[in-house]
């Protein structure tokens, strides 16, 4: 993809298509993950403007309601499945390898047919917008009954879940036994770098919650067209099972959409202080820790379905729980920086919004916890602003600081600064001026998932839908720049950040050459 010397000196027998379809290398199934995960977050990002442009005032100006579902739900799914984990994959596969001194992923065939299926997933899921009926409109939450009325868009959307399922368990095998099995001699797991700690305990969580997801949607498929009735009250089931199950998968899911950002702002924020990461051992224990108790918060997305007040109290105090670790790492990312030798490039930048920002996201989350007071804010925009505060500048900042961070090591090409500060800056102002106004509809009582609303939502929907069209438009500066880097940026050096200090900065040239370590390095 990069067309580097070496990438020549070993393949000039094969040509790109070739390449692509049947590389093992993983480097570049890297790229083609990192590629596919920004194509579908334009994708995704396209179907959120056509939201807000809908709500930019009251009434119906663009769109049928029933379209404007169909954009939520796979403007979610996309962002989730598509883009958020396909993107995160993508470094898996660059930076695990380079940082633990392998050669490759354990399982290269496999990997890239992990790759592979995910492209008849995404085809599924754009071309049920054209068949009869239109897309799944139930929300990327699927829930019964309203799911078991869609049209075949629908069974197109099940079918591309299950690909998605089999590609993530997939890309979780081969990371787990890469991290376990080919770490070079003295590359103790305490000695990792935080971005492949972050990855193996995100890989267990995808290994541990897909199959149950899968299951759900199977159940779904049986009840719309084989008769059963898992979740129709009518014949003896229960619509409540499903979201038990569900959010059994899904609470887990929003921490595999986290951890990895976590892992890599755990390595830029050291690089940019020179100093090595404060608490490093806490911060492996408190991702562990995060893990685990994700598992046992479902029912904070049920409070407003009946449940006993014991098991209100239940979700409330193990959801507030997970502050703990959480803060821990807040915590130790503030003392990482705390009298450092601090710059601030783009990567840099990233990292602090996401400090900042995703501080705030979690609180909300906070205030969501209580049982009582979700009462009334449960489905309004108060919490599309909470999902938004964490995953915006969470999943999405982590993985933008990432892009800028790495490139000169994938590319060998530096990118350019003033366009990456811009994009920052831009991002962060236009992401607050969308997002933030959506903490008032949503305290006002605006319900989410709706293609009208009352007079009195008028204004901030107003600028929510601004702020939304100059978010897009920051990305066009971040496709931008990564473009002209790859085509023409300047040379970078092998160790373009001082204070990087992991393997691929170490030990290895930028580019990095076709074949990463021939021989392992020996860890001191
Ligand atoms: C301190 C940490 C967090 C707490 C206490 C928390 C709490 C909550 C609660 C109680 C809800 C349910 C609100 C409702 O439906 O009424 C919720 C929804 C949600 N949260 Fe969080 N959360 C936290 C972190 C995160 C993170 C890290 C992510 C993702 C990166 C996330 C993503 C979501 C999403 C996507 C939803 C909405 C799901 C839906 O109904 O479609 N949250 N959160
Ligand atoms: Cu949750």
């Amino acid at each position: 993809m990069h067309g580097d010397d070496h990438a020549h000196e070993h393949h000039d027998h094969k040509g790109p298509w070739t390449r692509i379809f049947t590389t093992t290398n993983h480097k570049d199934i890297g790229s083609m993950y990192l590629w596919f995960g920004f194509l579908m977050f334009f994708v995704g990002g396209a179907m959120a403007l056509g939201i807000r442009a809908e709500l930019f005032r009251p009434g119906l100006q663009w769109m049928q309601p029933e379209l404007f579902n169909s954009l939520t739900t796979v403007h979610a799914l996309v962002m989730i499945f598509g883009g958020v984990m396909p993107a995160f994959v993508g470094f898996a596969n660059w930076l695990i390898p380079m940082q633990i001194g392998a050669a490759d992923m354990a399982f290269p065939r496999m990997n890239n047919w992990s790759f592979w299926i995910m492209i008849p997933a995404a085809v599924l899921l754009m071309a049920s917008f054209f068949v009869p009926g239109g897309a799944a409109a139930s929300g990327w939450t699927l829930y019964p009954p309203l799911v078991t009325q869609g049209g075949m868009g629908t069974d197109m959307t099940i079918l591309a879940i299950h690909l998605l399922g089999a590609s993530s368990i997939m890309g979780s095998i081969n990371i787990i036994t890469t991290i376990l099995n080919l770490r070079a001699p003295g590359m103790t797991l305490m000695k990792m770098p935080l971005f492949c700690w972050t990855w193996l305990i995100t890989a267990y969580l995808l290994i541990a919650t897909m199959p149950v997801l899968a299951g759900a949607v199977t159940m779904l498929l049986t009840d719309r067209h084989f008769g059963t009735s898992f979740f129709n009250a009518a014949g003896g089931g229960d619509p409540t099972m499903f979201m038990h199950i569900f959010w059994f998968f899904g609470h887990p899911e929003v921490y595999i959409l986290i951890l990895p950002a976590f892992g890599i702002v755990s390595q830029i924020i050291p690089a940019f202080s020179r100093k090595p990461l404060f608490g490093y051992a806490s911060m492996v224990y408190a991702t562990a820790a995060i893990a685990i108790l994700s598992f046992i918060v479902w029912g904070h997305h049920m409070f407003t379905v009946g449940m006993p007040a014991a098991g209100q109290l239940f979700f409330m105090f193990a959801t507030m729980l997970i502050a703990v670790p959480t803060g821990v790492k807040i915590f130790n990312w503030i003392s990482t920086m705390w009298r450092g030798s601090l710059t601030f490039e783009t990567p840099m930048l990233f990292c602090i919004g996401f400090l900042c920002m995703f501080t705030l996201g979690g609180f909300s989350g906070l205030v969501l916890a209580i049982a009582a007071v979700d009462i009334t804010l449960h489905n309004t925009y108060y919490v599309v602003a909470h999902f938004h505060y964490v995953l915006f500048p969470g999943a999405i900042w982590g993985l933008t600081a990432g892009v800028y961070f790495w490139l000169p090591k994938f590319t060998g090409k530096m990118y350019n600064e003033t366009l990456g500060k811009w994009h920052f800056w831009i991002s962060a102002i236009a992401f607050n001026i969308t997002f933030f106004p959506q903490h008032f509809l949503g305290l006002a009582g605006m319900p989410r998932r709706i293609p009208d609303y009352a007079l009195q939502y008028a204004e901030w929907n107003m600028i929510s839908t601004i702020g939304a069209f100059l978010l897009g438009f920051s990305q066009l500066i971040f496709l931008y720049n990564v473009v002209t880097t790859i085509r023409s940026g300047e040379k970078a050096k092998d160790k373009q950040w001082e204070g990087a200090d992991s393997l691929e900065w170490t030990h290895l040239p930028s580019p990095v050459p076709y074949h990463t370590f021939e021989t392992a390095p020996v860890i001191k």
